[in-house]
């Protein structure tokens, strides 16, 4: 299939030490994926759902232990404890290949070990990277297939080409005769990056980011390395076409710490008529210079791995409709008819449901019956909203950056940054209130720079450097996205939210796409330029003017004790946070000292 030499050895050499009893080299075609799925079905792990539910899509419940990413058991081995950085855990890469050939050595035993070369990205895009996953799972075949483009067409891509080499084991050899479980893992596990070599380990964990190692563990935490080593960006962000009532486009692209509305973003229905909102991607943007002078992004991925829980054809159909076929549901409830129902999905709850943990399940029972994090996957194209360019191998030029989080106080629904620096330093400062959907307290501000905190695979203080870089050596300054903050969740003192959120966002949207067109709707304020009044339409709203202006006011003694909050938390990263972001944070003091 291949003679690309690297590739070969590497798979020979992981064989001899994972010890599979075959090997098999995924061709990524349908009939592949219908024998993968087969096969799943007869272990136990897949269900068919009812095909005339939803056609093609199947079922599966973890094993209770492994349900989500494993902050704690994530690594970054680079040689110096420095380049990881103060957010992220560091072991030296030499004690940690030793620990992991202890553990990878004859893990695969009674099992097939699965060759999955992907791209991330169009397949030939100059944005693109190839990576090939070495697995012992089968579901992660099936969710590879529909997360990024896979198989024999990548190989042809690839030639003779570099690829970001992903070893993935779930850590439950079937030596002597054991017999298999419906949901392979292990207790102990490890999600490893080698930052020199470019590569990923990840032992123990069958579940999403930990184990389909193209979404965060590549087009993040490496991609991250090497965007930076090379000039780029790899950002946790959605990418949306905005198109105004005169037919004007533009893209736009967006970071959220998680809980904060993302998805629902990614594919908004305007409540204004006449605009009109296209999903690129909802997770993750690769963006590139393009030789005008613009920055260019591509979603890399292929598919969406959504949260179940809350979503409905009311907070948002589109992705509702995404996932009527070709799908696969991961720890949500399963009814009678074999369809799949959470919380969230309809007013009225079903009378029966089999719960996520296997256990017959009522209205009157005391827990969820779909897992917190339980996950859809399915594909981007189905997605009745998707942008037409989504597969544009160049990307789609962005025009506007926005940084948000779920902030109750302070942070004004919408303003913009003076310039680029400024932006910067809007993405360095986002952080977040708890919500119930993490463990934890509730409620709690929570640092999440550009909301990458678990996803940068460096020294956090050098990616904000890295991110001034590309403003400084920006081939066409002009040519820079404008940089937002947004801000949804602001509350008034009952404690309600005083912005209707949802499809109302577009009314923000709208706003900061006049702003992309240079007009001058904006005053300037301490904090950056906010709309001025009138200048963002809220006609038909139920918001009185004076809850409105409570919706952009900035308080001097709150902004005061943002400042020496902030500075407290650039120097957990010492010398490595840039002076830049000093400069903008003096710049605010300053504004604010001289304004009454
Ligand atoms: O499990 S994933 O990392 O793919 C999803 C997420 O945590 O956002
Ligand atoms: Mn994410």
């Amino acid at each position: 299939m291949t003679s690309n030499k690297k590739l070969l050895n590497w798979v020979n050499e992981v064989a001899a030490l994972c010890q599979p009893d075959s090997i098999y080299w995924c061709d990524g075609s349908e009939a592949e994926f219908t024998k993968m799925a087969e096969l799943l079905v007869e272990k136990g792990t897949f269900r068919k759902l009812n095909a005339s539910k939803r056609s093609n899509s199947y079922y599966a419940v973890s094993d209770p232990d492994d349900v989500a990413r494993v902050e704690d058991r994530t690594f970054i081995c680079s040689e110096n404890p420095e380049d990881a950085g103060p957010t992220n855990n560091w072991k030296d890469p030499k004690e940690m290949k030793e620990l992991l050939n202890g553990l990878f050595k004859g893990c695969m035993k009674g099992r097939t070990m699965y060759v999955i070369p992907f791209s991330m990205g169009p397949l030939g895009s100059k944005i693109a990277h190839i990576g090939v996953e070495l697995t012992d799972s089968p579901y992660v075949v099936c969710n590879m297939r529909i997360m990024t483009r896979i198989g024999k067409k990548v190989l042809d891509v690839l030639g003779d080409g570099n690829f970001v080499p992903c070893l993935h084991s779930v850590g439950f050899p079937l030596a002597d005769g054991k017999a298999d479980v419906t949901w392979p893992c292990s207790k102990t596990k490890y999600i490893v990056h080698f930052p020199a070599e470019r590569s990923i380990w990840s032992y123990g964990s069958g579940y999403g980011g930990n184990a389909l190692l193209g979404k965060k563990c590549f087009a993040l935490r490496i991609a991250s390395i090497m965007a930076k080593e090379e000039g780029w960006l790899a950002e946790h962000m959605l990418i949306v076409g905005v198109t105004n009532p005169k037919g004007e486009k533009k893209y736009i692209a967006a970071a959220f710490p998680s809980a904060c509305g993302k998805t629902n973003l990614a594919m908004l229905t305007s409540a204004l008529p006449g605009w009109k909102v296209e999903t690129v991607g909802d997770d993750i943007a690769w963006m590139k210079f393009g030789e005008d002078g613009r920055l260019y992004a591509i979603n890399p991925e292929n598919g969406f791995f959504g949260v179940a829980p809350g979503t409905s054809m009311k907070t948002n159909p589109n992705a509702m409709l995404s996932m009527t076929k070709n799908s696969i549901f991961t720890n949500v409830a399963l009814t009678d008819d074999g369809d799949v129902w959470w919380e969230g999905m309809t007013d009225e709850k079903p009378k029966n449901l089999t719960s996520w943990k296997k256990q017959a399940w009522t209205p009157e029972s005391t827990e969820n019956s779909a897992h917190p994090n339980s996950r859809f996957t399915t594909p981007a194209e189905q997605c009745p909203v998707i942008d037409p360019a989504w597969q544009d191998p160049r990307g789609v030029p962005i025009s506007a950056i926005l940084f948000g989080g779920r902030r109750s106080n302070f942070v004004p629904l919408v303003y913009e940054s003076y310039n680029w620096q400024h932006g910067v330093f809007i993405g360095a400062v986002v952080s977040s209130e708890t919500t119930a959907a993490a463990k934890g307290e509730v409620g709690k501000l929570r640092h999440d720079p550009f909301a990458m905190l678990p996803f940068c695979g460096y020294n956090m203080g050098d990616y904000f450097k890295h991110w001034v870089n590309i403003g400084k050596n920006a081939p066409n300054p002009e040519m820079l996205p404008k940089i937002f903050s947004v801000n949804w969740f602001r509350k008034d003192e009952e404690g309600k939210f005083i912005w209707p959120g949802y499809g109302e966002n577009i009314r923000v949207l709208s706003w900061i796409f006049d702003r992309l067109n240079n007009e001058n709707n904006f005053m300037t304020t301490p904090i950056g330029l906010e709309p001025i009044p009138n200048s963002l339409n809220i006609d038909g709203l139920n918001i009185s003017k004076e809850n409105f202006e409570k919706l952009f006011y900035i308080d001097k003694e709150e902004g005061l004790k943002e400042i020496s909050e902030t500075l407290e938390y650039f120097s957990l990263f010492g010398k490595n946070i840039p002076s830049e972001l000093y400069q903008e944070l003096e710049a605010i003091q300053t504004r604010f000292e001289t304004t009454d």
